[in-house]
């Protein structure tokens, strides 16, 4: 079979350098990853790559409160955002920040550009102003009476009761957040990107990528309502960049976030000199570009940023691929209700390849929310990875260790299992390109349960291991690290850590290639076991972090 090897540039949304990850965040870049690893696996060259998202009103504010200045926080979180990525074992190529030279050069590119295409339009607007802190109040930022139902203390931009969408002007007794007063009406020059005009090439574009079919339906309802003007710009104060030839007017952070993923690719092609920028963002390319994101941030990944490319002559994503939220215990994660658990919590009591195989057991390429149920993980971690995936390398290493000096069998004791097994590969291929990663799972455990059940039939320890009997016990045991390698190269991408280990212990590297070969006469090193089951213990810990509730 001839592959082609493909170009590939990956990203996840980029996180607001204004807090810490959680277990939740960390979802999308597993996610990301796993199919990463596996197209890496196939021979593509992948790069990947993610930054975080360093302005707006809300880090300005972040920072003040902490009495340090912006940049300072923004450098000590990404810090902070890369060291836990790392921990998980996301693979990226390059983590930067939206705050770099590289953005800000193709943010003025990209605005001069569209300006000169006539898509910039410049509108007087009223807005809420807080007269105490002397500015204007973003939507989330001041809260009042749903003018509709008539529930109390609802944000700017929605009604959380009736699920009304208005303007903060729209409220009824609005607030501002930041000092309690009663903002006042002020009016001000913004500018405007021209989205409307970009409905038919919208539309178009939505059928021709392989968005998710909810994702479209969702698109469509937009689409029903009717595009509007998108406000890109921000009255001083505000952390960001500031918009050329103005002197008090910033780029909205949702205008320099996506740019954000050129400048962070365009960063990395500085520091490898055979990468090429052009390559990848030229309109015609023909490299590929996929961008995992919540489903929250639909609106901008699917019509704001495709708009922007096309209207500044770009290519445009190849797919946004969407996931839905992660709950904990059925609770929606959320810091002020107390049901959070934070990356750190959870690494200084567990593992981080057993939350990367939960996610991936939840995973599909639907965009339905994925609840962490801790009893539901600790069992599916136990019984998957320890019972059945090591527990397969264990019994059947001791024997080849101690009577063979861990040199494995010359023959395979079953061709036609084995066959079986490598066969799966084409399936399991499907489903990982597929980011149905549930069902690969599902898949490659069903094997697993095989694999231990053709050890348990043939019950090499009741074999006398006499002279005669030697090699057939021998090549028994041997079969089962035969599959356990199989196995394990189905589940490098998701087991990253896992699979560091067993290639040491199988003495091979695991790759896709390989497969259809098995280890004949191979010397293998012993097995020691360095990965526990998950205790009550554990999970009460990273459970104390947070108010959550037995499941
Ligand atoms: N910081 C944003 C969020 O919702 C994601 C920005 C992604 C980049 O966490 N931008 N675009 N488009
Ligand atoms: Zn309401």
């Amino acid at each position: 079979m001839i592959m082609t090897t493909k170009k590939i540039l990956v990203t996840c949304a980029l996180p607001y350098a204004n807090g810490s990850l959680h277990i939740g965040h960390i979802l999308e870049h597993i996610q990301a990853d796993i199919w990463v690893r596996y197209q890496r696996m196939q021979g593509h060259q992948v790069y990947f790559i993610c930054a975080d998202d360093a302005h707006g009103t809300a880090i300005m504010l972040k920072a003040q409160k902490l009495n340090i200045n912006p940049e300072k926080m923004i450098t000590q979180i990404q810090l902070e955002h890369e060291r836990d990525c790392y921990a998980f074992s996301i693979s990226y190529d390059n983590y930067h920040s939206t705050h770099s030279k590289e953005t800000h050069e193709l943010l003025n590119m990209i605005y001069f550009r569209l300006k000169k295409m006539g898509f910039i339009k410049c509108k007087s607007v009223s807005q809420l102003y807080d007269s105490e802190k002397q500015m204007f109040l973003p939507d989330r930022f001041v809260k009042g009476t749903c003018p509709k139902c008539t529930a109390s203390k609802q944000y700017g931009d929605n009604c959380e009761i009736c699920g009304t969408i208005y303007t903060p002007l729209d409220l009824i007794h609005p607030k501002s957040v930041l000092s309690n007063t009663t903002p006042i009406v002020k009016q001000s020059k913004h500018l405007f990107f021209d989205l409307p005009i970009f409905t038919n090439m919208l539309k178009t574009w939505i059928h021709s990528s392989a968005l998710q079919k909810e994702v479209i339906n969702k698109i469509e309802e937009w689409f029903k309502l009717g595009l509007k003007q998108w406000n890109i710009s921000r009255d001083a104060p505000y952390f960001g960049f500031k918009i050329p030839n103005t002197t008090d007017k910033y780029f909205y952070v949702w205008m320099d976030a996506p740019i954000g993923y050129m400048g962070t690719f365009k960063n990395l092609c500085n520091k490898n000199n055979n990468i090429s920028f052009q390559d990848f963002w030229h309109p015609d390319s023909t490299t590929e570009l996929y961008q995992f994101i919540g489903k929250d941030i639909i609106y901008f990944h699917c019509l704001f940023w495709p708009a922007i490319l096309q209207g500044s002559n770009f290519r445009k994503p190849t797919n946004i691929i969407v996931h839905g939220h992660v709950t904990i215990n059925g609770a929606k994660i959320s810091k002020s209700k107390g049901t959070v658990i934070h990356i750190q919590t959870y690494l200084s009591h567990l593992h981080s390849d057993y939350l990367r195989y939960y996610y991936a057991t939840k995973l599909s390429s639907r965009i339905n929310d994925i609840d962490l149920n801790l009893t539901d993980f600790t069992n599916k971690v136990n019984a998957d990875i320890i019972n059945k995936i090591l527990n397969l390398a264990s019994r059947n290493a001791k024997f080849i260790s101690q009577y063979n000096n861990g040199q494995l069998s010359n023959k395979l004791e079953n061709p036609g299992l084995y066959e079986k097994f490598a066969n799966s590969r084409h399936m399991i291929e499907e489903l990982f390109n597929k980011r149905d990663f549930n069902a690969a799972i599902k898949k490659i455990m069903k094997l697993a349960d095989e694999a231990n059940q053709y050890i348990d039939k043939l019950a090499p320890w009741h074999i006398a291991n006499k002279n005669n009997q030697k090699d057939k016990i021998l090549s028994i045991y041997s079969m089962g690290i035969q599959l356990f390698r199989i196995l394990m190269i189905y589940l490098k991408p998701v087991l990253p850590k896992l699979a560091k280990y067993s290639e040491n212990f199988l003495n091979t590297d695991l790759t896709w290639d390989s497969i259809m070969t098995p280890l004949l006469n191979h010397r293998i090193n012993q097995f020691n076991t360095v990965f526990y089951r998950i205790n009550s213990k554990q999970i009460s810990c990273i459970k104390n972090e947070s108010k959550l509730n037995n499941d």
